[in-house]
């Protein structure tokens, strides 16, 4: 299918997906969040697909929200609307996403960054919240998992004073778990994801919803569900699979079942 403001590839068993609106730093509207959500569908539905690389350009992974089109809008249309609640299903991609991210992630740039499970950034990575610049506050997530992810007083700085932090605070901040030299970016996301989409399917799948699992309930609960799941496993071929292989010293062949 073709996209306008995407490039929609797959690499091997990885979905890699490229936002494509250079005249505007990637920034993202309504088109793009539709795509995305096509994109992601594709990806999801398809076996041979086991994870999926986002990417943006060399300069900007997105620049945020489309400023131009939501510049006209009142109150009655974004809350009519419910302006920027679609992007709660990008969010909710079962399959493990790697943002790779080179130049701006500025506001719903950085929050869809955070939409993804881990985030690898070049050394010229910029991310921010600069919303407040604008006479309004984040409205993709922003304030909650920017939050969760480097703690209220980080947070706090960056959101009120909508300043930009660079790659290696980011990393120390505990948002990008690598940071790689620009020319190596999507090789190690690339990478990373074949690691992945070369594991048992169903642990894959069910460690990403066991990690997002702690950010929503209580650890009790998130124990519970965690010992649950590691139960379920077990009813798995490649369970099987996984510790004979490691036993008889050989590589496990895993069916996904
Ligand atoms: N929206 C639309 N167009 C954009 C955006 C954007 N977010 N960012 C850049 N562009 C466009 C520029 O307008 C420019 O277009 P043109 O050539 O037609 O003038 C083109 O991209 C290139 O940008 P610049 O010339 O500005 O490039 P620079 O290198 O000089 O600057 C920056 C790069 C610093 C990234 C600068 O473009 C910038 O500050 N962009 C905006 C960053 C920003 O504020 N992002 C947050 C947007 S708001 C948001 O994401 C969530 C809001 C949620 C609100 C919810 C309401 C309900």
């Amino acid at each position: 299918m073709a996209y306008e403001t995407l490039i929609v590839e797959t690499r091997g068993a990885i979905g890699l997906i490229t936002l494509n609106r250079p005249q505007a730093l990637n920034a993202l509207n309504s088109m793009v969040l539709k795509e995305l959500l096509q994109a992601y569908e594709a990806f999801q539905a398809d076996d041979a697909v086991g994870a999926m690389v986002l990417t943006g350009s060399e300069r900007a992974f997105a620049a945020g929200a489309d400023i131009k089109e939501m510049q006209p809008l009142d109150y009655v249309d974004v809350y009519g609307r419910d302006l920027m609640s679609g992007w709660d299903d990008v969010a909710k991609v079962r399959k493990p996403v790697i943002a790779a991210v080179s130049g701006f992630a500025l506001g719903g740039g950085c929050e869809l960054a955070m939409m993804c499970d881990i985030i690898i950034a070049s050394e010229t990575a910029k991310f921010g919240q600069p919303e407040i610049t604008l006479g309004v506050i984040p409205g993709m997530g922003g304030s909650q998992r920017l939050t969760r992810a480097v703690g209220r007083y980080k947070a706090m700085d960056l959101i009120l004073t909508g300043r930009l932090m660079d790659a290696a605070e980011a990393e120390r901040a505990g948002l990008v778990s690598r940071v790689v030299a620009p020319e190596r970016l999507l090789d190690e996301a690339l990478e990373a994801a074949a690691k992945i989409a070369s594991l048992s399917r169903p642990s894959v799948l069910m460690a990403k919803e066991a990690v997002n699992r702690a950010l929503e309930t209580t650890l009790e609960e998130g124990l519970r569900f965690e010992r649950r799941l590691f139960h379920s496993l077990f009813s798995t071929e490649d369970q099987k699979e996984g510790m004979t292989a490691f036993i008889e010293k050989r590589k496990p062949a895993f069916k996904n079942r």
